[in-house]
């Protein structure tokens, strides 16, 4: 059986991966999985046979069979609960890892999202200019209490998991090297992330689809 996943057609950050296709196949790529692209477009997405998959009209999407899943995360744990590699097998190393899974798209992610939507929507209105520092402090608070649990540990909590490749997907978008380089081990965190083989393979296949490589 063939895994399809959804990623979109042409993707507004140009090949950077930060839309959340990246997290799925980062996932698959750790666990050795192949797996298919269907790519959709931007009508696609809103159409009646992408809404039977996935309500809110977004990618990505993961198909197994007769099974259809969406939400990143959900996507992510499930990888993760099916192959080995991406959750401890102890149960309460398990239950924590899963525990900053939630972390990184309940607590970390809402903040850098909001800030990284403002730029994208808001830049050009009156408020922008004054609402902006609240929203960097914002991203700041939670950068700061991650960097102090995360110390000098290369992973959140013992061996690599999908709580760290969740985290270090959420945090890429904070996108703003000039922020991120207050925090030199969230950097050096991301860095070991990206640095990671199968992330390398994720990244250069979703970038494929930007430029056009191997076929448009
Ligand atoms: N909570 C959902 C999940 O985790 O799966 C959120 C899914 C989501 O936001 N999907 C986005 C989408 O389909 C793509 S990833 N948006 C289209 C729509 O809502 O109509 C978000 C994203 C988009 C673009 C960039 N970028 O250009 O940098 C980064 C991230």
């Amino acid at each position: 059986m063939t895994i399809t996943i959804t990623a979109f057609e042409h993707s507004p950050d140009r090949g950077i991966g930060l839309a959340r296709d990246m997290r799925i196949r980062w996932a698959l790529e750790e666990v050795g999985q192949s797996y298919a692209v269907r790519l959709v477009s931007f009508e696609a997405m809103k159409a009646p046979a992408h809404l039977a998959l996935r309500p809110f009209g977004q990618i990505p999407t993961y198909e197994d069979g007769d099974l259809a899943l969406f939400e990143s995360g959900a996507i992510v744990l499930h990888i993760a609960q099916h192959h080995a590699g991406l959750l401890p097998a102890e149960p309460g190393a398990r239950a924590r890892a899963i525990t900053w899974m939630f972390a990184a798209l309940n607590t970390v992610e809402p903040p850098i999202v909001e800030r990284s939507m403002a730029i994208v929507t808001e830049s050009d209105r009156p408020w922008f200019a004054a609402r902006q520092p609240i929203l960097d402090a914002r991203v700041r608070d939670r950068l700061s209490q991650l960097s102090a649990r995360l110390g000098t540990s290369d992973w959140l909590d013992g061996p690599f998991s999908a709580a760290d490749l969740l985290m270090v997907t959420v945090l890429r978008r904070v996108n703003n090297p000039t922020l991120l380089g207050e925090y030199p081990n969230i950097a050096a965190y991301i860095a070991r992330g990206e640095a990671r083989p199968a992330y390398q393979r994720a990244f250069a296949d979703q970038l494929a689809v930007f430029t056009c490589i191997p076929a448009c």
